[in-house]
């Protein structure tokens, strides 16, 4: 078997997702209020993309292809660019940069931002609704439910509610995990269960990978925290958790065979990076 490239297989599938993203994108030069040129910038100006790459992975892993599985990445990306947009306003983090570059507010103005994040919200669920090549019409619905649940109050916003509540304050790892798997993992888990109903695996399949996703996410978020050298006094139980979480990964992905290589990949980079970081190594 040849050895599995992440970096190649990363590159090919995030040229995928922003060729389509380019497509899903509103444009057009009917457009008060810069609103859809504002949508345009929040999406395409960088980032990893990791959030539509589990999409992509866990639908493989469950013997689905890329193509079905785009419409549900950039769904997932549009739901991420929104959160940024909205995180970054003076209201909640007042970021002025973000990628190397001006924030929404910033570039747009705040009455925009809010608008544009909004947009980016409904565009997003109107493309996952839409569809994808060989995704039944229930799994579709399916995923519409479980993108709403995971970016919802019981999701994405509701963690950052829990986050405003508790900020650096936090010194449980179980209430830690609790802000990072509604805040971060949701949209994580989030990117199992669209990948898995995309390759129309099974309830059980479902399941599992939406619980890798959160592990996935829960981790990803550790790692994070140690980049910015947030929640310190938390720092060697995170960095023991990371390990557990993407030990528990692989167990899930495990029952993919061959088709999971590249979740067991991402899994291995999640804990690599938080490794690196605790060392002192700084990653994007
Ligand atoms: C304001 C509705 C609302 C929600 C905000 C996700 C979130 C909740 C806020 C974003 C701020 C933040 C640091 C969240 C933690 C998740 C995270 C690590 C976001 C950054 O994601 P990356 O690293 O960013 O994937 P790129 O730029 O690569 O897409």
């Amino acid at each position: 078997m040849t050895a599995f490239d992440l970096n190649s297989y990363l590159a090919d599938r995030r040229k995928r997702v922003d060729e389509a993203l380019l497509q899903l994108l509103p444009t057009g030069t009917d457009d008060p209020g810069r609103l859809k040129e504002g949508m345009r910038y929040s999406v395409l100006l960088g980032g990893k993309r990791m959030r539509p790459m589990i999409v992509i992975a866990a639908c493989e892993a469950a013997g689905g292809t890329v193509e079905a599985a785009l419409a549900a990445a950039c769904a997932l990306e549009m739901v991420h660019a929104y959160s940024l947009v909205h995180d970054d306003l003076p209201a909640m983090d007042n970021d002025l940069e973000r990628r190397g570059k001006p924030t929404v507010h910033v570039a747009f103005g705040h009455a925009q931002a809010i608008l544009i994040g909004d947009a980016l919200l409904s565009r997003s669920f109107e493309v996952l609704a839409n569809g994808a090549p060989g995704v039944t019409p229930d799994n579709v619905s399916r995923a519409v439910v479980r993108l709403a649940i995971h970016s919802g109050v019981d999701g994405m916003v509701g963690g950052q509610a829990l986050d405003i509540a508790h900020g650096q304050d936090i010194h449980s790892l179980a209430l830690l995990e609790r802000v990072h798997s509604l805040k971060t993992g949701a949209l994580y888990a989030a990117g199992g269960a669209l990948g898995a109903l995309s390759a129309n695996a099974s309830t059980a399949q479902v399941r599992d990978l939406e619980t890798w996703g959160l592990k996935f996410g829960i981790a990803f978020q550790h790692a994070d925290d140690i980049l910015d050298d947030d929640q310190k006094s938390l720092r060697g139980e995170a960095l023991t958790r990371v390990d557990q979480l993407v030990s528990e990964c692989d167990a899930l992905a495990g029952q993919f065979g061959d088709h999971a290589v590249a979740l067991h990949a991402l899994a291995r980079w999640v804990k690599d990076r938080a490794h690196a970081a605790a060392a002192g190594v700084k990653a994007d």
